[in-house]
């Protein structure tokens, strides 16, 4: 007899209750039901959780029966979109979100609002149950059928502890139905030769000394790998920031500030690249490094891997210095020829994680050094 993983038996529950179309952004503990969701529904992956509260909104005011697969990180980000117009015009909306900071984490970031969720959704009276394992999934049936029977908000949290057994899914881009292209583009990854850990293992000598501030994941997993300095600040959560932070320590140091961010990430926030072009910080240098992928949730495609070129749409935002390097000469040619920022270099990546342990460091540790060490 076979048995069912979760995520199997999620889909059948879904289709029997005829969910047509679902919004998604990655979380690495949902990777196969991530690529279930996309390869059996019309589904978008969207560059931002609180836009698949709009998109969603859209669709079902449009006759759909839409959901949303996320990470919990990505409630907290949503809480007006969900106030503002889910449950202000009571229209149908069914969300899984992966339950993190609670179960087995590892990831200190996650912890302050993984507890503080079911106190959250209480207090803007939003419908919740949590799924634990198979057993618990007729919540998720009821929970999907009172969103379309009571036009309401159902929020369905999945703890990890639910997909812990299922072999993990394929590494790779995938793309989601809309996504793919309907002709062949010369995208930039085509040019792509190295992985993030490559470039930033040849980028060693450059860091020397800057105040590097590394994007949340595997990216400053692997930058505490290759240099673990005390100029570092290595997010640990607050997707999308990375440049921000950069951006405000540029304001208050003279120090050169490199920050290493990702397309998943600038993509969730592309309005802070029109900031800093505004701001002209000069010791301000952003190394976007666009593998097409959320590489640190298992490499689910992101829209520069298929249609967006992050360096034109940085010079549209309001930069004049943009480059574009694909190799290792490139990258460190180009940056040894940087004038006054703040620059943009678009490093082009293949999709992928080096190997690489936990950072070692609490937040307070991370802070603390780092404060010391640029005084
Ligand atoms: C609000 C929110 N949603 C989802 C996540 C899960 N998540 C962590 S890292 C990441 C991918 C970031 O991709 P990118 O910026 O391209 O960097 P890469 O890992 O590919 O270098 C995602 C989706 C999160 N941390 N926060």
């Amino acid at each position: 007899m076979t048995v069912l993983t979760a995520s199997d038996e999620i889909i059948s529950i879904l289709k029997e209750e005829g969910i047509n179309f679902f919004t998604t952004y990655p979380c690495a503990k949902f990777q196969n039901l991530y690529n279930l969701v996309h390869s059996q529904f019309m589904s978008l992956g969207v560059t931002k959780e609180e836009d698949g509260v709009g998109i969603c909104a859209g669709a079902s005011l449009a006759g759909a029966k839409a959901a949303m697969l996320i990470q919990s990180t990505g409630l907290g980000n949503m809480i007006n979109a969900l106030c503002s117009l889910t449950l202000t015009y009571e229209l149908p909306l069914l969300v899984l979100a992966s339950w993190r900071g609670v179960y087995k984490e590892n990831i200190s970031a996650q912890i302050k609002l993984g507890k503080s969720l079911p106190k959250i959704l209480e207090a803007i009276g939003a419908q919740y149950c949590i799924v634990t394992s198979n057993k618990d999934l007729p919540k998720l049936q009821q929970a999907a059928k009172d969103a379309y029977r009571l036009n309401s908000l159902q929020i369905v949290l999945l703890s990890p502890e639910l997909f812990e057994n299922e072999p993990l899914a394929e590494s790779g881009p995938n793309i989601s139905h809309i996504m793919v292209p309907t002709e062949e583009k010369a995208f930039p990854g085509a040019e792509a030769t190295l992985t993030r850990y490559e470039i930033l293992q040849a980028l060693e000598t450059y860091f020397e000394n800057k105040l590097v501030i590394s994007n949340i994941g595997f990216p400053s997993r692997e930058l505490h790998d290759i240099k673990p300095q005390r100029t570092n600040f290595y997010m640990l959560g607050s997707l999308g920031l990375v440049s921000s932070v950069g951006l405000g320590i540029a304001l208050f140091s003279k120090h050169e500030v490199v920050v290493i961010d990702g397309d998943g990430s600038l993509l969730a926030n592309l309005g802070i690249l029109a900031s800093i072009a505004q701001a002209e910080p000069p010791n301000l240098t952003i190394l976007a490094i666009d593998n097409g992928a959320h590489g640190s949730t298992g490499n689910q495609a992101t829209p520069t891997a298929t249609c967006v070129d992050l360096a034109q749409v940085t010079r549209g935002l309001g930069f004049t210095n943009v480059f574009r390097a694909t190799n290792p000469k490139e990258i460190t040619d180009t940056l040894s020829k940087l004038e006054e920022g703040p620059n943009f270099v678009h490093v082009i990546a293949e999709a992928g994680n080096a190997d690489v342990p936990i950072i070692p460091l609490s937040p307070i540790e991370i802070k603390k050094q780092f404060m010391r060490a640029i005084q």
